[in-house]
This record gives C-alpha cells, structure tokens and sequence, in this order.
C-alpha cells in the first residue's frame, strides 16, 4: 500500500471527502409525496406541501430573513407588511438588499451563491425571474436524485415532526416510503410543553391525564411506538432548552426518563438531544425568532450513566459547551456528539470543533450534519463543510505523518466512510 507523501495529502484528502458519500443524519427534508408548492413541471402544486425547494425558498431560508432585517430593520419594514407578501416577493426583498445592494458575503447568503453556481446557473443576477423560470421547469423527484447527485448524499434523515398538525395528517392519510428518505420521530412538544401536550395526546386517543400514573406512562409509550412504527423511525429526536437540566423531577425529565427512554431502549434506537435552543427570542420573525444560549453538559453524563442500555446523539447549539461535550464523549461510549448546529454552521466555528473535537476522539464523532430546509441547500452545505472538515484532516494527517505513521490513501478513505456516514449508521445498530 503505498504511503502518502505530504504535499500529496492536501489533494488526495480533498478529493476523498469529495468522493465518499453522506448520510446525512438531520435535515428538515421531505419527499414528493409530503407535497410541495414550489411551481413545477409535472403534478399540481400543494401550497401547504413540505417539501421545499427552489430559488424562492432558497432566499427566504429563515437565517436570510433574520438578515434582511438587520439590512431593512422592522422600523422601515414591519413584520407584518413582510409577512403579508407573497413568497416571490420577499424573495425579491432579500435579494435586492442582501444580494444585489450588499456583498452576499455570510455564510448563509454564500451558500445561496454556491448552491445556484453548482447547479450551473448566474447567482450574479439582478432579478430572481430567469432563475424561476429554470426552476419550474424540474419535476420534483428527479431533481431530488439530480441534488443528491451533486451534493454527494447517499440518504437524507427527515425530522418528523408529530405535533405538527400538516405533518401529521399527511403520515395519517397514508404516505408511501421513498428509499432516499429515513424517519426520526420529533417531539419537542411532548416533553417540554407538559400537560398541553398531555391533553392533545387525550384529543387523539390516548388515555393520558396530567399527573403521571401507570396508565398515562403506558399511553405515552403506547403513542410514541405508534409512532415511531408509522413514521418507522430511526431515532427520536427532541430539542431543549439551556436551561435544561436531569435529573430535575419535572414534567421533561419524568416523560425522558419513563417513557422516551424505555421506549428507545425497546426499539433498540437511538435518543437524539439537540441542546441549547432558546425559542421565540424575537417571536415576530417567527421561524427565524430562536437563538441558543450555554447549557448543562453534566446532565447529558447523567443520562449516560443512568441509562447505560440507551445510546444518545447529542449536538450542543453554544459553543461555549463544545469542549465539555466532548469531554463527556470520552467517558461515555453510548453519547455520540454530531454536527455543528444551526449557528454554528460556520467555517470558522466548524474549524475549531472539528479540530477540537478529533484531537479528543479520533475518528468517533459525526463532524456534520446539514439542517437544511430546503433541499438544494444541501448542495452548498455539504460543499462548504467538506471544504472545512478536509483541511482540518490534511492537518491532523500531516502532523501524524511528521511523528512517524506511514499514513495510506485507503485509511484516509477509511476514515472519510467513518466520519461521513458510517459513525453514524453504525451507532444506529447499536
Ligand atoms: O437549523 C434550523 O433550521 C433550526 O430552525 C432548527 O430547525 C433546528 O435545527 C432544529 O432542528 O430544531
Ligand atoms: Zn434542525
């Protein structure tokens, strides 16, 4: 096997993380079948469909509208007036103030750039309309097949989103599987939200009261199977707040520990806990309205050790907590830490964790995940953070390389199937 030089490395790493496929373990995607309403060729549009794409919804991305309205503050332009446009045209408001009367120069206006360069068409546009008419001109499904192409994804990770009610009567009327597509059960609500999500549970069927009896804990499993069944879920999935804390013997904690976890643990899947997300911090900008705040990582070591048949993906929204989180890591071989989570999807803050985070793990972590919305964004976030991990790697290789270790182009593929896809894949069967 022959030895990589050096000044091979930077090439070599590059076009190996360029060639090795992604799982991508959390996106907010969908299938055709979930509907969509962005104009195309084929099947009638679905205005409240889920499946997002195309250049309008890649310019209202959430992250864009909080910055449109750093660039036209709600002084000048009120929410409500920006709400009150149709799509296309707020579209058109971002682009002109973000786009065309500013440098499209953060992360999240590049990765509009780079998805719309990769695809072949001029990001350098004054209008959106030329780029529309391209768009309305694919059929859904292939241009699924055709992103996942360039983007280099094998399997998008949706998250499904139980007490969303679109959602949930689309999978209740029925919903065939798409193979390019896996389920994770979501449900924020359930646990955090407690007795509200208790009396939707009743309005469905479930014989659920507010305190936490046998019969209640046994409904709330029952719900959550039921679930996890129909969505056919491979892991459950919550977000919480800084402030969350275990064991704390409020209604989070009691739900976590007698019904989620003992339901995971049954299913042999996994617990995933998104940690640090501080809703409706400004609740006008709506889905744009959240920011992240420093958390308690002594109690993801305390759900380790008191749930040691149970395996936990967590990812920690403030960067304070990285160096903690990965910590804990080392102690812990059921807690796997992934991604670099919605403010934190920037070079600089994926430089650092990935850096930080195999300097302390080696190769079992998930560097990354993408969060996209949208699906094209997947073009951009995996190009971006490929870029990233890959110069990272080239460092960590070429230190290795000057303390002696005869480092292989097949072990540099080795690692990028491990931190790709497989670390991920592999903790799902336990
Ligand atoms: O990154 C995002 O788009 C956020 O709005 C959230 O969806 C977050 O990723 C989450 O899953 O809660
Ligand atoms: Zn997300």
């Amino acid at each position: 096997m022959s030895r990589l030089s050096a000044s091979e490395l930077p090439s070599a790493v590059e076009q190996v993380l360029a060639s090795t496929p992604v799982v991508d373990m959390h996106t907010h995607l969908y299938p055709p079948t979930f509907g969509t309403p962005t104009p195309h060729r084929g099947n009638a549009i679905d205005p409240n469909g889920l499946m997002l794409w195309g250049v309008d919804e890649l310019v209202t991305y959430h992250y864009l509208i909080a910055e449109v309205f750093r660039a036209v503050p709600a002084t000048k332009l009120p929410y409500e007036q920006f709400w009150a446009m149709s799509k296309a045209e707020q579209a058109d408001h971002i682009w002109k103030h973000l786009f065309v009367e500013r440098t499209p120069i953060s992360e999240a206006c590049r990765g509009v750039v780079t998805t719309l360069s990769k695809l072949g068409l001029d990001p350098g546009v004054k209008s959106l309309d030329t780029l529309r008419t391209w768009f309305r001109e694919q059929e859904p499904s292939e241009y699924i097949d055709k992103v996942m192409e360039l983007a280099n994804v094998s399997s998008i990770t949706m998250t499904n989103a139980v007490f969303d009610n679109n959602e949930r009567t689309r999978w209740q009327a029925g919903i065939a599987p798409d193979p390019r597509f896996t389920g994770v059960l979501r449900f924020d609500q359930l646990l955090l939200d407690w007795p509200h999500s208790g009396r939707k549970l009743a309005e469905w069927g479930y014989a659920v009261t507010p305190d936490f009896n046998d019969t209640t804990v046994g409904e709330v499993k029952r719900f959550l199977n039921e679930w996890c069944d129909r969505v056919n879920a491979i892991y459950c999935a919550v977000s919480l707040p800084p402030d969350f804390t275990f064991p704390d013997f409020d209604a989070c904690d009691t739900l976590m520990a007698k019904c989620v976890l003992p339901v995971c643990e049954e299913r042999n899947i996994p617990f995933a806990m998104m940690i640090g997300s501080r809703r409706g911090v400004n609740p006008a900008l709506k889905d744009a309205a959240d920011m992240g705040g420093a958390a308690d990582v002594q109690s993801v070591c305390n759900l380790c050790r008191q749930f040691p048949r149970n395996r936990f993906f967590v990812t920690m929204l403030a960067r304070e907590n990285q160096h903690e989180l990965a910590v804990a890591a080392r102690k812990f071989g059921n807690l796997m830490v992934f991604g670099c989570w919605w403010f934190l999807n920037n070079p600089s803050l994926i430089d650092e964790m990935t850096r930080l985070r195999i300097e302390l793990l080696g190769t079992t972590v998930i560097p990354q995940h993408s969060d996209a919305r949208v699906l094209d964004q997947l073009i951009y976030k995996w190009d971006h953070s490929r870029r990233v991990i890959g110069r990272v790697l080239t460092e960590k290789y070429s230190d290795l390389l000057a303390a002696g270790w005869p480092l292989t182009r097949t072990e540099v593929e080795r690692d990028a199937k491990q931190f790709l896809g497989e670390n991920f894949t592999n903790f799902l069967g336990g």
